[in-house]
């Protein structure tokens, strides 16, 4: 490499980009991003990554990856694993160009038709919930995320502010742009009662059932808000709904009380959007206790350790299910579409459309269409970078909310 750039820009939302440059002028790029704790990674990848990049082969993705992680001696961790995420992107990113061919092509090939996405539909109440999703339907979702309020909470995480601005990528988006993290110093706070959601979240999936039909497959996200025996409880309860996910339910750090909801339910449990390494699903995969991976190529280590973690899952039958909310960036979903399109334990991809100022700045070529994402046919990974539609949008700090008991203001589990 002759040169690597730390990009951070922020059209609508930050993000943190690594272009690297060769000798023979081709270019690649990587997501860092990590919401709220941006300028982290910016210093790690600034300060202490790019001075070890240039003179380096480009072509070593395998020992660069290596290099970064054994030699920090620091190993794991979002921000350190974001790092070498974006520069094993990159790096990727800049095989696949010289080798003329899309970046799935390098990663075995096409494996299906496209990545099947699963939409955002949310509603403060049933009926916003419902025009949600028939505005997804009416934009070819065939898989959907549920989120609602809960009656006596004024504000929930996941919830946009109008059922239109969580479909639309321009107009009234101000709310979406910035889901879920909002640009203020500090973090916006939120409420919670455990009690009020777990009696109100089977209902809503009942109605969504008795009108929607038994065909659409729906998600749903607990954000790591429930004891086990409450997360065990859920899964139960839900079980008639036939959910295809059912994502977070508890914790990310003691993943050893999933045994205690495997035991007891039968809907199928996806984790990962916290973790950063291949350790932290060992135990999960070996003793079976989760159905779907939701590590993202940006918090995972990139593309070389995503597959490896989604080649491990699939001896246990685990298949993919990549996280994509609008703060993984164009460079991070794309690299995601192509290990998608490729791998053969592909699950799902989440698909939470980017704004039209984002897609300004990375123009990226994957399509979304009757339901499946597609990373495009040209050469790497199909993201640019417009350093004039960048700079118009300098960083901006932003938080994800924090959440408290409505009970008695205690800091509760985000
Ligand atoms: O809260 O991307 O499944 N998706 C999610 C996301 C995450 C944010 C964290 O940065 O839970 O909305
Ligand atoms: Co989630």
């Amino acid at each position: 490499m002759v040169s690597a750039e730390v990009l951070v820009t922020s059209p609508g939302r930050n993000f943190v980009t690594l272009r690297l440059r060769t000798e023979d002028g081709v270019v690649g790029f990587g997501d860092a991003t990590v919401n709220g704790r941006e300028l982290a990674v910016a210093s790690y990848l600034g300060d202490h990554v790019v001075p070890l990049l240039i003179g380096r082969d480009a072509h070593a993705i395998e020992d660069t990856w290596q290099y970064l992680y054994r030699g920090a001696y620091w190993r794991r961790g979002p921000i350190t694993m974001a790092a070498i995420a974006a520069v094993d992107t990159a790096l990727w990113d800049i095989k696949a160009k010289l080798a003329g061919l899309p970046l799935y092509q390098l990663l075995g090939g096409r494996s299906r038709r496209g990545c099947l996405a699963y939409g955002h539909a949310s509603g403060r109440d049933i009926p916003e919930l419902f025009d949600s999703i028939r505005a997804h339907l009416d934009q070819g979702y065939r898989a959907l995320r549920i989120q609602t309020g809960i009656p006596g909470l004024d504000s929930v995480y996941g919830v946009a502010a109008s059922a239109n601005s969580a479909v639309g990528n321009g107009g009234s988006t101000a709310r979406y742009d910035h889901e879920p993290a909002r640009r203020s110093p500090a973090p916006a706070e939120e409420e919670w009662d455990t009690r009020a959601y777990l009696r109100h979240a089977p209902r809503v999936f009942e109605a969504v059932r008795n009108e929607f039909g038994p065909e659409l497959p729906l998600l749903h996200d607990a954000h790591h808000r429930l004891t086990p025996i409450q997360a065990a409880r859920l899964g139960k309860d839900l079980e008639p709904y036939d959910l295809f996910w059912l994502e977070d339910v508890t914790p990310a750090e003691n993943t050893a009380v999933l045994r205690r909801v495997r035991e007891h339910t039968t809907t199928p449990l996806a984790i990962g959007e916290v973790f950063n390494t291949i350790w932290d699903y060992r135990a999960l995969f070996e003793e079976q206790l989760i159905d779907y991976v939701r590590s993202p190529v940006t918090h995972a280590g990139g593309i070389t350790a995503l597959r490896r973690i989604l080649d491990y899952a699939s001896v246990y039958q685990i298949k993919s299910g990549v996280h994509g909310p609008t703060d993984i960036s164009p460079v991070g979903l794309a690299a995601a579409l192509h290990l998608g399109i490729a791998v053969a334990n592909f699950g799902i991809q989440e698909y939470m459309k980017h704004s039209a100022a984002t897609d300004q700045v990375f123009r990226p070529a994957y399509r979304f269409s009757e339901g499946l994402l597609n990373p495009g046919d040209g050469p790497g990974l199909g993201v640019d970078y417009d350093d004039e539609a960048a700079t118009a949008h300098p960083y901006t700090p932003a938080y994800l909310p924090v959440n408290r008991l409505k009970l008695d203001g205690s800091l509760h589990d985000w």
